[in-house]
């Protein structure tokens, strides 16, 4: 029987477990990035495993999140982060150097291999024929450490596609089609496999795109075939030699099919607040726009950059609309410089951002109270943008850019007599890995900076005979990892978890964190009881770290997303769900909870929770994989490394 391409990559990297679907394996990991936000900590923990140096073929580190500078922490952890990469053999991207899923893509991803990345975006890298998944720093740490990244042997869709774009559609809409069928919850242990004749039309960057926004479906990842056109975009990167062809078998078997014909596609947008709220744009053409915001790690490739420079040539932004442009990386920024298109835009009236995150995590550029905002990135969560009122509406480069010039959302495929650009895929790429700091042969002497801001990781103790304590928080479905852990302005506590856990759940409920302190006082555990796909979003940890150190012991849901739901084992913390769905309306905030005998009790698959207050008992399910009941059994992953080593 054939195999599919996600078959073929996972079994050559198969080190534990078979590959069979809904299966606990563990994968080889050959490379690993990571990024400020979420990389102090992994490297913490890195440093936490006592090896002199991380094993995996190639480990690099990126600057990108926290990149604005008011007080001194971020730069204390840069300076961190820039030092102990010398230290353990790890590739430095300074600031400036740009995002670490574009970088990747240009200078680093090969075809075949696997890449884990302490960021949920990860799996841009999939636009190259690659398996890359997003993770925990813990995951990560373990992964440069030489260990194996476990996951369930996932269910494997075709996303067959057919045809050709036409003129002003591009990757954005297709990704926002695939939102639209999948949507945001219910797609755990799915990988996206591309296939179809379709595939042939779209550029690596397009590729990587739609791979990008895979992450806000909640799968694995998204893997397109390594061709020829991937061979031509490592060529124009100066690293053919780093291509190889690879695709699925023509007698594959998948495990669903949604077939795409390109032709037909129309423009799109994801509507407030969630990425899987679809509409076509033109149901909303002629509503006015506050602001427009192109870049971030899904729409900031040359080409990209380059229509919208094209489609501002001539025109002045709006007087009603604040435009901002961060170009994803260096080498794209440096392109346009050269090429005329910065020009262009800042003729236009666009105001240039720095290649980084920026915007896109809500680190400037809020919108103002209600407004509409316009973004080129994938994520539109309530109150992401820094605005709890802000509207924001995610769009590909092409209509981004005709609202910065009308003022309105304008359908692209409307008659607006602006000519469509002509789209440039260069064949040489300016290469000028300058602003990367490549370790030293043997890093021993490197002194590693810490500044006051960095502290120790904190650790769990080992799981109690029986848990007692009270409903600390009650919140309903598709609860991100923003509203458990807000970045923004609270971003640059990343490394100071005894700080950054007065903010969990600050968008919600801002008393959270002073309940928590306040149970745990009197010697009573904290329990957070959620509706469905609880901890969607971004891979960071700190949405378990930061509530473990509060106390938490336990998250009974409906359903939990892949990352976290991994990221609360790594702590220590139970993910439960609930057998019977009506039993949600059973726990309230404020209830009195009991959990006996715990450890036995998940040895099993159902545990039985008590609900004191109420006088009743409610059945829930422990699904998780041995490893993961060892790690809840001895306080967390670190712990149990520890008594493993
Ligand atoms: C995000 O887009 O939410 C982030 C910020 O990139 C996160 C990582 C983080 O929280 O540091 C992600 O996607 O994993
Ligand atoms: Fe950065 Fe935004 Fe991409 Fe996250 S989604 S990596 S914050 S650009």
């Amino acid at each position: 029987m054939g195999k599919t391409l996600t078959e073929k990559i996972l079994s050559s990297h198969l080190r534990e477990g078979v590959l069979e679907t809904g299966k606990p394996i563990g994968i080889l990991i050959d490379q690993t990035l990571t990024q400020d936000a979420t990389g102090t900590m992994a490297y913490l923990q890195f440093e936490a495993m006592g090896l002199p140096r991380v094993q995996n073929e190639l480990a690099v580190s990126y600057v990108d999140h926290n990149t604005i500078q008011v007080g001194f922490e971020n730069a204390d952890d840069h300076r961190y982060l820039q030092t102990v990469a010398a230290a353990k053999g790890v590739i430095f991207s300074r600031p400036g150097n740009g995002i670490c899923h574009q970088v990747h893509l240009e200078r680093f991803g090969k075809p075949g291999k696997t890449l884990l990345g302490s960021d949920s975006h990860t799996p841009t890298g999939g636009g190259l024929g690659m398996i890359a998944i997003g993770a925990g720093g813990l995951d990560v740490a373990v992964a440069m450490a030489g260990g194996p990244f476990h996951l369930i042997a996932p269910k494997v869709i075709e996303i067959r596609l057919h045809g050709k774009l036409r003129n002003w559609v591009s990757a954005k809409d297709v990704i926002l089609t695939v939102l639209e069928r999948y949507g945001v919850k219910g797609n755990v242990n799915c990988i996206f496999e591309y296939t179809g004749e379709g595939v042939a039309s779209l550029e690596v960057p397009e590729r990587s795109t739609i791979c990008n926004m895979g992450a806000e479906c909640g799968v694995t990842t998204s893997l397109f075939p390594s061709d020829e056109k991937t061979r031509l975009f490592l060529k124009a990167q100066g690293r053919e030699a780093d291509w190889t062809e690879l695709a699925a078998d023509a007698d594959a078997t998948y495990d669903g099919l949604f077939e795409i014909d390109l032709s037909t596609l129309e423009p799109k947008m994801a509507c407030p607040h969630s990425p899987g709220n679809i509409a076509p744009v033109s149901s909303l053409a002629g509503k006015s726009v506050d602001q427009v915001l192109i870049g971030s790690c899904t729409n900031s490739s040359y080409a990209d950059m380059k229509k919208v420079a094209d489609i501002l040539d001539g025109h002045t932004v709006a007087p009603n609309v604040s435009l901002g442009i961060a170009p994803g990386s260096r080498e794209v920024l440096l392109m346009l410089s050269q090429d005329g298109s910065l020009g262009k835009l800042i003729q236009s009236g666009a105001r240039i951002l720095e290649s980084a995150c920026g915007f896109c995590i809500g680190n400037h550029q809020s919108p103002g109270t209600e407004g509409v905002s316009l973004r080129t990135s994938n994520r539109n969560f309530e109150g992401r943008s820094g605005t709890k009122t802000g509207q924001v509406y995610l769009v590909s480069p092409e209509t981004a850019a005709l609202a910065a010039i009308t003022g309105r959302f304008t359908d692209p495929l409307s008659d607006h007599g602006i000519s469509y650009p002509k789209v440039v895929h260069p064949t040489q790429f300016l290469i000028d890995d300058t602003m990367f700091v490549f370790p030293p042969e043997d890093g021993a002497e490197v002194q590693i900076f810490r500044g006051p801001n960095i502290g120790d990781p904190p650790k769990n103790t080992p799981l109690k005979e029986s848990l007692e304590g009270y409903v600390t928080i009650k919140v309903g479905d598709k609860i991100t990892t923003d509203h458990i852990m807000p970045a923004g302005a609270r971003l640059k506590y990343r490394s100071n978890i005894p700080v950054y856990s007065k903010y969990v759940f600050e968008p919600v409920d801002e008393h959270f964190s002073e309940r928590c302190t306040e149970n745990q006082d009197r010697g009573k555990d904290n329990f957070i009881v959620a509706g469905s796909s609880y901890g969607q979003g971004s891979s960071r940890e700190h949405a378990a770290i930061c509530p473990m150190y509060l106390g938490v012991k336990a998250v009974i849901a409906l359903s939990i997303e892949r990352i976290h739901q991994n990221n609360l084992c790594n702590f220590g913390i139970i993910p439960l769900t609930f057998v019977d769905e009506a039993d949600y309306q059973k726990l309230d905030q404020n209830d009195e909870l009991v959990l006996e005998n715990v450890k036995q009790q998940i040895e099993g698959k159902e545990v039985v929770l008590k609900n004191k207050t109420k006088s009743l008992e409610i059945r829930l399910l422990c699904d998780i994989t041995d490893e993961q009941r060892s790690m809840l059994i001895g306080g967390g992953l670190l712990n149990i490394l520890k008594e493993r080593n």
